[in-house]
Order: structure tokens, then sequence, then C-alpha cells
């Protein structure tokens, strides 16, 4: 009988890699070309400055660099080595402070206590919430820890059927609502089983947009709240996916999403599917709140932790990150 050929299993570096191809290509790569053509005429300096706004890092950012960039012009001490080297060494220096604050806990059951950590998983809708559960449901599983997940996006069937094909598949417990229940409802009963059990990790999906008169911001403020009714410490995280297809508008999405809920992290998700990938950095600075994974695809092997050096490596094709 033939041999069923499998592909060969890509590494994360390599999904990485490709995810933030368009990215790379999109804006460094045309950097890069007007580097490589010659002199920093005033023209080229114009066509740098419309790239790097374009890449959405944030203006306030995006000026400096220029301004730096001049200067070493002026120095003629402008190669595309050097360039890159400091931009590179910028946004690490300026990322990794808030980078550091993401606990262990979040991608390693071994770092956690022996407590169940709640997470809250909320975005508005179509940004991956759902999708990234599953992925993040699975990869603890695989470790060996005992996953309890909540579907509190009450208001749509299909995403409850979708959540539930993700945690078949992952061997995560799911709760449903019952008939009426609200979405603080099916909270508070999702992290009482999680607890009852004993389970490691309760994660709860939350809605994008509440079919009702409701205000979704209260309504995720009061599926907060009510967890610290059974523990006093849930949830110990709230993460926010974020499309980086939104690019900077992103941000005010989630000043939104932090001024009511504290946010204490970020999911970046769809990085494959932009070429505004870069606009993480902008966003971690102004929010002050670390990235803990990026996603760049739709398999479950597509997500995992944010890490600054890779990210920037990719996205600049800087260092020995290829
Ligand atoms: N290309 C790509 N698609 C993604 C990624 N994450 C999620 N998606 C897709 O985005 C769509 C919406 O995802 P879903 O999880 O239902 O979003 P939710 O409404 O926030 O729960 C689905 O078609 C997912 O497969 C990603 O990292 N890359
Ligand atoms: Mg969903």
């Amino acid at each position: 009988m033939p041999q069923k050929v499998e592909p060969p299993k890509k590494s994360w570096h390599q999904r990485l890699s490709q995810g933030l191809a368009l990215s790379r290509q999109g804006v460094w790569g045309k950097i890069e070309n007007i580097f490589t053509r010659g002199d920093l005429t005033d023209e080229a300096m114009e066509e740098l400055e419309a790239l790097l706004y374009g890449a959405d890092l944030g203006t306030q950012l995006v000026g400096e660099m220029l301004k730096e960039l001049r200067q070493q012009v002026s120095a003629k001490n402008n190669t595309l080595d050097s360039f890159k080297a400091y931009f590179y060494e910028t946004l690490k220096t300026r990322m990794s402070p808030i980078q550091s604050l993401v606990p262990e806990e979040l991608f390693d059951v071994t770092k956690k206590k022996a407590e169940t950590i709640t997470i809250m998983i909320v975005g508005v809708n179509g940004v991956g919430k759902t999708t990234t559960i599953g992925k993040l449901a699975t990869r603890l599983s695989r470790q060996g820890a005992k996953v309890v997940v909540g579907a509190c996006d009450t208001f749509r069937a299909a995403a409850v059927d979708q959540l539930e094909v993700w945690c078949q598949r992952a061997g995560a417990q799911m709760v449903r609502a019952k008939e009426g229940a609200s979405p603080s409802g099916v909270g508070y009963e999702t992290l009482k089983t999680a607890l009852s059990s004993k389970a490691d990790y309760c994660i709860l999906d939350t809605a994008g947009r509440l079919h009702t008169k409701g205000n979704l911001m209260e309504e995720l403020k009061k599926s907060k709240e009510v967890l610290a009714k059974l523990d006093p410490k849930a949830p110990h995280h709230v993460l926010l996916v974020l499309d980086a297809i939104t690019g900077q508008n992103a941000l005010r999405q989630a000043q939104e999403f932090h001024k009511t809920l504290g946010l204490t992290g970020l999911i970046f998700t769809k990085c494959d599917s932009s070429s505004k990938a870069g606009s993480a950095v902008g966003i971690v600075q102004e929010l002050k709140v670390p990235i803990a994974y990026i996603g760049v695809g739709e398999d479950v092997e597509d997500l995992d932790r944010f890490v600054v050096e890779d990210y920037l490596g990719l996205l600049l094709n800087y260092g020995n990150s290829n």
C-alpha cells in the first residue's frame, strides 16, 4: 500500500517568519530598496517618511526615528545596517520593559501556582477570539493541563458550536449557557465548574457585540466582576484580541477596553494577512500593556508567545533571526 506522505511540519519560527512576510516585504523591503538605491536625497527621505508613517508604528515614534535618521545622514553615517541596528535597538528598548510583564503561567503549566488561573478573552467581533482560545486550549492541554472553557458569547449559537469543535479537539471541557442565561451567568458557571474540578485554567470566550440593546462594555464589566464572588483573584488575566489588519486604529479599540476592564495583556492575531504587523510596537508603547501571544494563521499551531526579539528581527529582516 502506498505510504501517505505527511508534509514536513513547520517550526514556529517558520510560521512566524511567513506570518510576518507581508509586513516585512510591504514596508521594510521597500525601505531597504530606498537605501540600496543610493544617497538619501530629499526625495528619498520623503519616500521613507511616507513608508514609516504607513507602517502604523505611531506618529511620535516615527517622528523620533526620522530625526535620528536625518542626523545620521548629515553625519554621513547612514548605512542601511546602521539604520536597521538603530531601529531594532530603539524598538526593542521601548517594548522590552513592558513585554517583561507577561507571566510565564500564560504559556507554561509548570510555571503556574496550584490555583485555577482564570483568563478572560475579550475583543470586537471577528478578531479571532474563539480561534485563539481553541489554539490556546490545545496548547495548554498538550502540556497536560486541565482546561475548562466557557462559551459566554450567548447570542450566537454558531459561536458556541465553533468553540465546541475546538474544545473537543483540544480535549478541553466546555461549559455552555442554559436556556436564557446571561453572558456573566455562563462565566460564573464556568468558573464554578473549573474550581470544583481543580482545573489548571478557566478560559472565558466572550461576545464582541450584543444582539440586545445592552452595552457591550457594561456587560463585560459585569462578567468580570461576578467572577470575584467565586475567587477574589479572578480573572487573573484579561486579554484583548486585536486584529493586525486594523493597524493603529486598534489603539482606540484597546484604550476603550482598557478603561473599562483593566487589560493585563494583548493578543495580536492575523499578522499573516496584514502588512501592518508593525502597529504592535505603537500599541504596546501607548497602552503600556504587553502582547502575550501572536497569531499568524488559522491552523492550531499558528499561535505562540510573543517574543519581542523574534518579532522585530523577522519584521525588520535584521540579525540572525531568519
Ligand atoms: N489568517 C488568519 N485568520 C485568523 C487568525 N485568527 C483567526 N482567524 C480567522 O478569523 C475569523 C474570525 O475568527 P473568530 O475566532 O471566529 O473571531 P471572534 O469573533 O473574535 O471569536 C475566522 O475565520 C478565523 O479562522 C489568524 O491569526 N490568521
Ligand atoms: Mg467568537
